[in-house]
């Protein structure tokens, strides 16, 4: 295998910010932590901003109400790194399509089925429609304290030509992916369309800020292996090589949720910077086959976060040490659950810290 390069060129510069040492390739202990969708329903400060937008769309496109909310969980628990507040279909809305949310449900979208839905799609004036994100990815930079880092984030093509295909959330999304067998070649036009707006979507959130970037690829899981490596890794190589281009010090962080032994040939031949793994990756299997110096973060089960007790501590401990030889995130394997008492969150900010005990 080719070993991924060992970290952005800045690695001789002083790094003041925990989150972009190790994504830098160094390690630290105790780890730096943030937690995938860190703001949201099970914070009770941001029901009071929720409660300002007249839908979640606006929510997302308003930088006063946004910034708050991304601001929130780092004010309380004291995170290494915020995350933009935004979501995953905003890609879609800027392309044209129309989205909306229905509570407790997730995103809807008017569905594309074929080729001629694709063509409507509009890169122009794609970065103009989702310019109030930008402005909210200034803001949330100058706001920040000295040593917590800004990431910025977009779905990857599959997962959002899932949501696109489908119009929505799905537990099989078997429309995109009987799409994607059945006529690759324009299914592929819609993944091409999508390469392009993520790497200008994401080139942008740099250029306002953003410090690191992360592409979450939920549904990376439900592809087998031939579909995975042609709709998971090919366009996620090529995002990463433009991006890299364009931004060679920003490290990015690939999640290819449900990837299972593909997460090793994802490491090395879409070239991220670190990877985000998720709750059923085996930690042993991991830390066996991935590059050794290759960054990595994530897999606390949310589950054992929302049960808190010795389940929480057994867990955090055990990630910690089998984590302990290479540069390392603390995260969650996928997203904090809406009913998580915010009393084992600040539990688990204080396990981490005491990082350094539980480890000798
Ligand atoms: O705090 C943060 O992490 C930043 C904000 C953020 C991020 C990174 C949100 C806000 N969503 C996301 C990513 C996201 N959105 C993903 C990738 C990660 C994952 O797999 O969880 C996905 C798949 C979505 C799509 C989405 N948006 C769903 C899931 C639907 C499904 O298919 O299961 C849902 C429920 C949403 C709504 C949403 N997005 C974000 C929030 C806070 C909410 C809840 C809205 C609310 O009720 O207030």
């Amino acid at each position: 295998m080719t070993p991924n390069r060992k970290s952005p060129a800045q690695k001789e510069l002083p790094e003041t910010k925990p989150l972009l040492a190790v994504l830098a390739g160094r390690k630290q202990t105790p780890p730096p932590w943030w937690l995938m969708r860190q703001a949201g329903r099970y914070l009770p400060e941001y029901h009071k901003v929720r409660g300002q937008a007249a839908s979640f769309v606006e929510f997302c496109l308003n930088p006063d109400l946004a910034t708050e909310a991304t601001l929130q969980p780092v004010r309380r628990f004291g995170m290494d790194a915020a995350i933009l507040f935004s979501d995953i279909p905003m890609v879609p809305l800027g392309l044209g399509q129309k989205l909306w949310y229905v509570d407790g449900e997730g995103p809807r979208l008017d569905a594309l089925r074929d080729s001629a839905g694709v063509q409507q799609l509009r890169l122009e004036p794609f970065l103009e429609r989702l310019s109030p994100i930008f402005e909210t990815v200034r803001r949330v930079r100058a706001a920040l304290p000295r040593t917590v880092a800004l990431i910025g984030f977009a779905g990857s093509p599959w997962t959002i030509a899932a949501y696109m295909v489908e119009g929505g959330s799905s537990k099989e999304f078997i429309g995109a992916r009987r799409w994607a067998l059945a006529d690759p070649e324009g299914f592929g036009r819609l993944i091409d369309v999508l390469v392009k707006a993520t790497v200008s979507y994401l080139d942008r959130q740099i250029q306002s800020g953003a410090e690191a970037v992360q592409l979450f690829d939920s549904w990376a899981g439900l592809l087998p292996e031939l579909q995975f490596r042609r709709w998971v890794i090919e366009p996620t190589r090529q995002i990463v090589t433009e991006l890299r281009a364009r931004h060679p010090h920003v490290p990015i962080i690939g999640f290819p949720r449900g990837a299972g032994l593909l997460y090793g040939d994802y490491a090395t031949e879409t070239q991220v910077d670190a990877l985000c793994l998720d709750t059923s990756l085996p930690l042993n299997w991991a830390m066996a086959h991935l590059p050794a110096h290759l960054p990595i973060q994530g897999n606390l089960d949310p589950v054992a976060l929302l049960a808190g007790g010795e389940a929480l501590r057994g867990a955090v401990q055990r990630i910690i040490e089998l984590c302990s030889t290479r540069p390392h995130v603390f995260n969650l394997g996928h997203g904090i659950l809406p009913g998580t008492p915010i009393d084992h969150v600040a539990e688990l900010a204080q396990l981490i810290r005491a990082a350094p005990a539980t480890v000798s």
